[in-house]
């Protein structure tokens, strides 16, 4: 059920003049990740929504809280340079072996293993790059992240690879660290060829601390679109109208799985749709 569908219901039966059920609503809102400010905005706006086309009004109210910038992946002509950037466990590595297999039918792809914090994390792309015979650029353990991703982007120009996604670190050994790495890893692959995308991923499990990193990795790096993740578990999805809301990054792809095709666009119609039905 979503998150409006008892409020739809109770719209559909009032008498218009009586809205004070609306507070009620409140609570539920709050307890959907949508934050107090949006909240409070939802239902000042939704006091104007009439019994009669209640659904559509209602959407209407919801979609004009969303970003308007495109969705799909931009692209540059000649080699695609896509970032994936987020917090440790959040679902990066395995969206990048999605991206990778989703956009492997337009043209050649590579991947970066500029997260060198960590070995795991190497293996893991590794593993996936083996698994669809998709080259995986990686360094040594505790290399400098920027020269993979330097070594990868000089690569990907010479052999005429069409998208290049890099994995990159979720914590260092603190925060600025972190934030400033992602700088010189973004400011180093722009002197050879122009970033497309800075995609952050978001689990949307962890409701509104999403939007706190959201809002963190927005000032660090300039990011272009995110990647909700974990959409197919207990998330009521509220999340992703409080960060549209919030920051104007437009959600692009959402995370329904942990297999290889559960990546999908994110359709602001379908997300809004879910939330009322
Ligand atoms: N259920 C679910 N699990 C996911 C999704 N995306 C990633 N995961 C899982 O989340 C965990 C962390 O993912 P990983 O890609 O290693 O995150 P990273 O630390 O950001 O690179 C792994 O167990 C993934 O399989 C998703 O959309 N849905
Ligand atoms: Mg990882």
């Amino acid at each position: 059920m979503g998150i409006f569908t008892k409020f739809l219901s109770k719209i559909k039966a009032t008498d218009t003049s009586n809205k004070a059920y609306l507070e009620e609503l409140y609570d539920e809102l709050i307890a959907a990740d949508l934050g107090a400010c949006l909240s409070r905005r939802i239902i000042d706006q939704a006091r104007n929504v009439k019994t009669e086309n209640a659904e559509q009004s209602l959407q209407d109210v919801l979609i004009s809280q969303l970003s308007t910038k495109p969705r799909e992946l931009l692209t540059n002509p000649g080699l695609t340079v896509v970032m994936i950037v987020g917090v440790n466990g959040s679902g990066k590595t395995t969206s990048v072996a999605k991206l990778a297999n989703k956009f492997r039918s337009d043209g050649t792809v590579l991947l970066a293993a500029a997260d060198t914090f960590r070995a795991a994390a190497v293996e893991q792309l590794q593993t996936w790059g083996q698994r669809l015979e998709i080259e995986v650029i990686s360094g040594k353990e505790n290399s400098d992240p920027a020269s993979v991703a330097f070594d990868a982007i000089e690569k990907s120009l010479a052999s005429h690879t069409k998208f290049l996604f890099i994995d990159t670190a979720g914590r260092l050994h603190n925060k600025s660290d972190l934030m400033n790495e992602l700088g010189k890893i973004k400011r180093v692959l722009e002197k050879v060829s122009p970033v497309a995308e800075v995609l952050l991923v978001i689990d949307a499990t962890t409701g509104q601390n999403g939007l706190q990193q959201a809002k963190i990795f927005a000032e660090a790096v300039n990011v272009t679109g995110i990647i909700l993740t974990k959409l197919d578990g207990s998330a009521r999805g509220g999340i992703a109208l409080a960060i549209e809301d919030g920051l104007d990054i437009p959600i692009k792809f959402i995370g329904t799985g942990e297999s290889i095709d559960d990546l999908a666009p994110f359709d602001p119609i379908e997300y809004v749709k879910g939330l009322i039905s």
